[in-house]
């Protein structure tokens, strides 16, 4: 419950964004709208329950911005300058941990002044989150953005219970060790009393991690960690020997929004409509993306120019359709992606289209959510080619939207959806003939197999969806609370 008088809550999820964008109407008054995404709609419920607080950043620099309520959640803004924006944000967040977790796809950056912006954010963000949650309440931080402040909130309140969610893969020792904070950012995960990864393997590497920074063991995704003072451990964070545990929670998206969608006539009629504008080819391949190096577009489309190229598919009947949805515009290492993709699609355009058709239809644009569903719907084959991915939602959207039964998934063993989605051709996008090889399969496939495939990959989507995956961390993140007795005593 949220005490009114100091207004402090239960449950509290920090996250570098709120789920909110801000809106400005023509006469010039602002308001907010709920931001679309997995997340928000994995925690609404929970922070309803609990009445909750949701601690972000706006998404605009230099907003001062002062709580508010909406949808039935506190939204507790951080207020960030434009110089952490660009050094904590575009900085340290995305232009050294997303490759360097990313197995270093694109160099990553290693700069003092990233790291000291990343620290006094990491602080902002754990001094709002101490500020509002209730004696002995939950906390659940976010990504990788916020990787800091499970121990620094831990130091400020030892009274709350702590989750961390790493939405993106956790790299291999070898790579991990690159990072000269390496030893900090370890400590602060540790702050935590339950660490959630995507894969199984990102929780091992972390755990590696542990092992070789601090010289300890682990055992069953656990790690004891002696009271302050002892070993070699971050000593200032607990003075009492604590547990700390690791574990793979894959995420996932909101099922049944994507089931209703279907079911409407206009998504399936605007669906029919995307064929019918395409020239009504035999096989529209698709691939949705944030315009990310990490997404392996490149890799994509390398294997289908060389199949024009072989006669083997031809553009009088089959189409790719690319929306790479523009992302971080402002970090270099994206301009440059772009300029390559952009080139890419020219040359294969030029080479292979005809005055009728393009060999590839490419957007750079985002849509709303019924769009992408129609696409979907649309897609004989969809192409998931990630060089590496924490998941892969949209792998997961384009199955739950096949209550058809239809439609033939591409998908990366990359991705962290390869170890779920078993029945996908699952594909090495660094292996453009096996890329090939799977692209034909895919087109040819008969619609008994593609039925076959399309339900087994549906069962488990719409089983294990996000209400599922929120529920089992929070349920294993509460087994872990210490026991009154336990507090009495420490
Ligand atoms: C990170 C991890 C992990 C994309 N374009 C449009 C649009 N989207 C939506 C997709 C999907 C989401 O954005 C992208 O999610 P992904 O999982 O595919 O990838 P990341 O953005 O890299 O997400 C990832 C995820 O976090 C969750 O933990 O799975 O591995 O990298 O939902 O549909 N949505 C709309 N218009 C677009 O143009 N409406």
């Amino acid at each position: 419950m949220a005490d009114t008088e100091d207004e402090r809550y239960d449950f509290v999820v920090v996250a570098n964004r709120l789920p909110v964008d801000r809106v400005v109407a023509h006469d010039g008054s602002p308001s907010w709208k709920p931001s679309p995404g997995g997340l928000v709609t994995a925690l609404e419920p929970v922070m309803r329950a609990n009445t909750g607080a949701w601690i972000g950043w706006t998404g605009v620099a230099d907003d001062h911005q002062e709580p508010f309520d909406a949808d039935g959640m506190h939204l507790v803004p951080v207020p960030l300058s434009a110089e952490a924006v660009e050094l904590y944000y575009e900085g340290f967040s995305n232009d050294t941990i997303w490759p360097l977790y990313h197995d270093v796809i694109a160099q990553p950056t290693y700069s003092r002044r990233f790291w000291e912006a990343y620290v006094a954010v990491n602080r902002q963000f754990a001094e709002a989150a101490a500020a509002v949650a209730a004696e002995g309440g939950t906390v659940w931080v976010q990504d990788y953005q916020l990787q800091l402040v499970p121990r620094m909130l831990r130091e400020l309140r030892p009274d709350l219970v702590i989750g961390f969610f790493n939405h993106i893969p956790f790299p291999a020792y070898g790579l991990f060790s690159q990072l000269p904070w390496r030893r900090e950012i370890v400590e602060g995960l540790l702050g935590a009393d339950l660490i959630g990864f995507q894969r199984r393997a990102d929780a091992g590497n972390f755990l590696r991690a542990v092992r070789r920074i601090f010289h300890v063991q682990t055992a069953r995704g656990q790690v004891e960690l002696p009271a302050a003072g002892q070993g070699s451990w971050p000593n200032s964070m607990s003075d009492r020997p604590r547990t700390v545990v690791a574990r793979h929670f894959p995420i996932s998206i909101d099922a049944k929004a994507y089931v209703a969608l279907v079911e409407r006539q206009d998504v399936r009629d605007r669906a029919a409509q995307i064929r019918h504008d395409l020239g009504d080819p035999t096989t529209i391949m698709l691939g949705v993306d944030r315009l990310d190096y990490t997404k392996g577009i490149q890799h994509r489309f390398a294997a289908y120019a060389e199949l024009l190229a072989e006669g083997k598919l031809d553009v009088d009947d089959t189409v790719l359709v690319q929306i790479a949805s523009p992302s971080r515009e402002r970090v270099e290492t994206y301009k440059s992606l772009r300029d390559e993709i952009e080139l890419t699609v020219g040359r294969v355009n030029g080479e292979y289209g005809t005055i009728a058709h393009s060999a590839i239809n490419y957007l750079h644009h985002g849509y709303p959510r019924e769009e992408m569903v129609a696409l979907f719907l649309a897609a004989d084959v969809m192409l998931v080619t990630a060089l590496r991915d924490g998941m892969n939602l949209v792998a997961k959207e384009y199955v739950a939207t096949r209550a058809d039964d239809d439609g033939v998934l591409v998908l990366s063993e990359f991705a962290g959806a390869a170890d779920e989605l078993k029945q996908a051709l699952l594909v090495n996008p660094h292996d453009i003939e096996g890329l090939k090889r799977a692209m034909l399969s895919a087109v040819h496939m008969s619609r008994a197999e593609r039925r076959t495939r399309m339900r087994a990959l549906r069962h488990r989507v719409l089983v294990h969806d996000v209400e599922r995956w929120s529920k089992d961390f929070l349920d294993a993140l509460a087994a872990l609370r210490p026991t009154e007795s336990a507090r009495a005593a420490a």
